[in-house]
């Protein structure tokens, strides 16, 4: 064994190695993945986050290919972790990925890094936001996050993400059901991609119509449209302007948007942590399971199912450890 600087310090050093397997160990829920992240956390809070959502096949990775070259023009280095959901439909977009950001693979101020949703309901998996750390604690100055969105995930992201660009495309029921969705509550920008297409005026017309039943109050950002042809990079520019814009305008507000975003892994880490808590060391196996049976028979209700499973968790009332 070779005398080496603990896998905390090469990150923050930038070493391409060493974020993968820092990634590594937090995807995999390594027992060293606490310290690490521990150790990593206190470096961070630097980094822009720019989430990337839409429907399967927007051409969102194209999209982040070019923003990553066009970023790198102005000396921002970047990281990128696109969440691939493990869906039937989806499932080999992988590598799909990694042959559509090649052109940056040479490129020692880029990081890319796709990972699998296993199953976690909202879009971004449980440790993408860990994951966003070890980059940004590697020094990366913009952090790209792209993920399919469908329902949750939108909701996710933009509780994650500095900006949020939702990314649409012409002439699919994608679009109609995107915008039903909620999306428009979340989009700081909307991105109509492969404007080469027929109807992309319809589309940048039906978003300018919902937006149009909103209220916007004086000096409240309007999400903005823009079109992007992500395959020749046309607008992609326009696109990091209207971004630059956005920092510009919300950057009296970061620290509390910051905190907003902490609390709600707090939540959300809290939430799982307990849960799986639960399920592994106060129900015994199939328990759970059985509840579920009996609540969907009536036999008992579900305040009265949780309230029984948190008097086990807690001990009774009072409930300190
Ligand atoms: N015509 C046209 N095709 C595009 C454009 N942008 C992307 N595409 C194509 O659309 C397809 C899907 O692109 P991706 O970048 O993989 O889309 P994605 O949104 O990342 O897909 P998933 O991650 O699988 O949801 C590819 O064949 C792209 O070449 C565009 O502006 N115009
Ligand atoms: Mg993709």
């Amino acid at each position: 064994m070779t005398d080496r600087p603990p896998l905390s310090a090469r990150v923050r050093a930038g070493d391409p190695r060493a974020i993968a397997r820092a990634m590594s160990l937090i995807e995999d829920d390594h027992p060293g993945a606490p310290a690490l992240i521990r150790e990593l956390f206190p470096h961070t809070g630097r980094a822009y986050v720019m989430g990337v959502t839409g429907p399967p096949g927007a051409g969102k990775s194209t999209l982040v290919d070019k923003l990553v070259a066009e970023l790198r023009k102005e000396g921002e280095t970047v990281g990128v972790i696109a969440v691939d959901p493990t869906s039937p439909f989806t499932g080999g977009s992988i590598l799909g990925d990694r042959l559509r950001m090649q052109a940056h693979i040479a490129d020692p101020g880029v990081f890319i890094r796709s990972m699998a949703t296993r199953g976690h309901l909202g879009g971004l998996a449980p440790t993408t936001s860990d994951l966003a750390v070890v980059l940004d604690a590697a020094g990366k100055s913009v952090v790209v996050v792209e993920t399919v969105g469908v329902g949750q995930d939108e909701v996710d992201i933009v509780r994650t993400a500095d900006v949020s660009i939702v990314v649409l495309v012409p002439g699919t029921g994608d679009d109609v059901q995107a915008l039903k969705a909620g999306i428009m509550e979340i989009a700081d920008i909307y991105v109509v991609n492969k404007a080469d297409r027929d109807g992309a005026d319809r589309m940048v017309t039906s978003i300018e119509s919902n937006l149009a039943l909103q209220a916007f109050g004086d000096g409240q950002w309007r999400p903005p449209i823009v079109r992007t042809e992500a395959t020749t990079g046309k607008g992609v520019a326009e696109l990091l302007a209207t971004v630059r814009a956005f920092r510009a305008h919300t950057e009296a507000q970061r620290t509390e948007r910051l905190a907003a975003r902490q609390e709600y892994r707090l939540r959300d880490l809290l939430a799982r942590r307990f849960l799986a808590h639960v399920e592994q060391h106060v129900l015994a196996p199939g328990e759970f399971e059985a509840l579920v049976g009996r609540i969907a028979r009536r036999e008992v209700d579900p305040y009265t199912a949780a309230a029984g499973i948190l008097d086990r968790a807690l001990g009774p009332r009072g409930g300190t450890r």
